[in-house]
């Protein structure tokens, strides 16, 4: 497969420093290498332009923090991702999570066209599902996933040329940490929620089966991995830690099977924050999940 590893070194849309310096820490940690020895073709086309937060004034044009240059950011990912051809699997690489507002859409507009119907499985602690209005905390990354079904702020929800993903493609899975008013929105738009209660009591095998069968009308399928899903104790430098999250095991055999289906078109790896690491631990362990889903095997 031709892969193509694009990073957005921003940590704008995060309450707490050092999410940016994770494009570094996974590269670090070998990603193109390890995807190579699957033998895989893989193109590193380097970083996103992203703004320093030093250079800016936090709530300039809006009140949201640093609205305008996460939009510069996504859209400028959009433009990159859109160019690929159809057929190159992107490893967009964060940045914290509100980068997926612009990789999800540039992953559905590559190949050019309108934009494939795209199945989005949301591997997180969190859901995501805030808008400017129901956040507690005004972080863009608690966002993304209420932009890109076309909720909260009119640009934010327009990133990605007029493409949508629609409510009922979403599944997201690991979930252990939901607003108030976001439980709400997320029960208004239907959107399909595997809580760590649903991983525990059915296990990531059935959870997978389930979120195939859900997402078997997409033509692709983007899959978003939140550092933060797996426990703390996997995966330390992360910025909004929640304990009683995926095992180890757990991570990868939910990327094996998803890697076995042969559907999986784009993956996101987000939110890893080397600042709060442990000698590049969690870059480690997602560049083996990256790998896992890409077609390494134990055997
Ligand atoms: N729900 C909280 C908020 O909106 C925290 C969510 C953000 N944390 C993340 N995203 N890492 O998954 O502020
Ligand atoms: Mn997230
Ligand atoms: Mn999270
Ligand atoms: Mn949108």
């Amino acid at each position: 497969m031709d892969i193509s590893i694009l990073g957005i070194p921003m940590d704008l849309g995060a309450g707490r420093r050092g999410v940016d310096m994770g494009t570094s820490a996974l590269r670090n940690a070998h990603l193109a290498a390890r995807l190579r020895e699957l033998g895989h073709t893989v193109s590193d086309l380097g970083d996103v332009d992203v703004a320093l937060p030093e250079t800016l004034d936090k709530h300039a044009h809006s009140g949201l923090a640093f609205l305008d240059p996460i939009l510069d950011a996504c859209r400028a990912t959009v433009d990159r991702l859109a160019a690929l051809p159809a057929g190159t699997f992107p490893v967009t690489l964060g940045g914290d999570h509100s980068v997926s507002m612009g990789s999800v859409p540039g992953g559905a507009l590559r190949g050019g066209g309108p934009g494939a119907r795209t199945g989005v499985i949301w591997v997180d602690a969190h859901t995501d599902y805030n808008t400017p209005g129901s956040s507690p905390s005004g972080n863009i990354h608690g966002m993304p996933v209420a932009h890109l079904t076309g909720l909260g702020d009119e640009r934010l929800a327009a990133l990605g040329r007029g493409w949508q993903v629609r409510p009922e493609d979403v599944v997201m899975i690991g979930i252990r940490s939901v607003d108030a008013h976001e439980r709400e929105l997320l029960r208004e738009a239907g959107i399909k929620a595997y809580t760590m209660k649903d991983v525990d009591q059915l296990g990531i095998t059935r959870i997978h089966e389930e979120t195939l069968e859900r997402l078997a009308h997409t033509e692709r399928l983007h899959v978003s991995f939140d550092a933060d899903a797996l426990d703390p104790a996997v995966c330390p430098g992360v910025g909004t830690p929640v304990p009683g999250g995926l095992t180890y095991r757990e991570g990868h055999l939910l990327m094996e099977l998803l890697s076995e289906s042969g559907r999986v078109t784009g993956m996101d790896i987000v939110e890893v924050n080397p600042v709060l690491d442990t000698r590049n631990q969690t870059a480690e362990v997602m560049v083996g999940m990256a790998a896992s889903l890409l077609g390494q095997r134990i055997l």
